[in-house]
């Protein structure tokens, strides 16, 4: 559009400066609320720290007194509480924490309902802690049963999934739908895991003898009631967040304890003392590779 002097308004039809400043109405940002840990969940990490160390020192120890063809388990499950070791102490420390954020609504009677930002702590290092130790706790129930390598790797990959739909649950931004979507798939992975050991297991330890069949349904159960545990307190803490994280590390801390040092002495000292029926593993891992099994450089197969 051109614009003629004539559509130029005069200057007394122009809106004036006015010299006062009305005030400008402040907002003030309400900084979040933050749920962390207190003196006694950080006490609680410290406890499990230790409990963490002094077994698997025992358990680098039980495996040293038996010759190295019957140190699988005693392998397994030190490296089970060295890494929980590390990842208590991470969390101790105050390394392997994070914040997820989230929106809460306070609902009053008189005035209307308020939404208050909230932070919460999530100890992530927890996660990476059972991405491993998990894995390698259903290879000493699998190894037990003589769980078939096609069937353990379905308990594994299973087990990963679980735990990384947790983590990706816990950290959710989104609305409540997908936070609870992931823990779903979660529950789908650890119920493929629970077929694996209840119905997969117990099928193939019935071959074996009375001993470590009657075993195997003890410990296999003991597990199994153990882990059903953990997404109800994952339900109840970084899911649905009805208690607080000193609450959450000391049930954590229980459960992991008894997941851990609790039945890797009960393993241990089990299958030491059936010696005689367990198996004794020859071969590569006791002996590494053979001269017929080496392959040295220069050699091109042919004769
Ligand atoms: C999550 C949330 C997603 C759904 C399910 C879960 C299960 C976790 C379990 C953890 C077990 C941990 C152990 C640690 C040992 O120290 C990830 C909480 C089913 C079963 C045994």
């Amino acid at each position: 559009m051109i614009v003629s002097p004539e559509m130029i308004p005069s200057a007394s039809a122009l809106p004036t400066a006015s010299t006062s400043v009305a005030p400008i109405p402040t907002i003030v940002p309400t900084p979040p609320h933050i749920v962390a840990a207190g003196d006694v969940g950080n006490r609680t990490l410290w406890v499990v720290v230790v409990i963490m160390a002094i077994s698997s020192l025992a358990f680098y120890g039980m495996a040293f007194r038996v010759p190295v063809q019957k140190r699988l388990f005693h392998i397994i499950t030190a490296f089970i509480t060295t890494f929980a070791f590390l990842s208590y102490f991470a969390m101790a420390t105050g390394d392997g924490i994070s914040f997820a954020s989230y929106t809460k609504t306070e609902h009053h009677k008189k005035v209307p309902s308020i939404d208050i930002d909230v932070k919460r702590e999530i100890y992530w290092a927890r996660y990476v802690d059972w991405s491993i130790t998990t894995p390698l706790l259903l290879l000493d129930l699998s190894l037990l049963a003589g769980l078939s390598g096609a069937n353990i790797l379905v308990a594994i990959v299973a087990d990963v999934i679980m735990v990384l739909t947790g983590l990706f649950a816990a950290f959710g931004q989104g609305k409540d739908s997908q936070k609870w979507g992931w823990y779903a798939w979660g529950c789908i992975a650890y119920l493929v895991i629970v077929y694996q050991l209840a119905i997969g297991g117990r099928e193939t330890v019935a071959r074996k003898d009375s001993k470590t069949k009657a075993f195997y349904a003890s410990i296999a159960g003991f597990t199994l009631i153990l882990w059903t545990i953990y997404p109800i307190i994952w339900g109840l803490s970084e899911g649905g967040h009805i208690i607080n994280v000193d609450s959450e590390i000391i049930a954590y801390a229980v459960l992991d304890i008894l997941a851990k040092p609790v039945f890797g002495f009960w393993l241990l000292f089990t299958h030491d003392s059936m010696a005689s029926t367990s198996p004794s593993l020859e071969g590569f891992w006791a002996h590494g590779f053979g001269e017929q099994g080496t392959l040295r450089v220069g050699d091109d197969g042919e004769a």
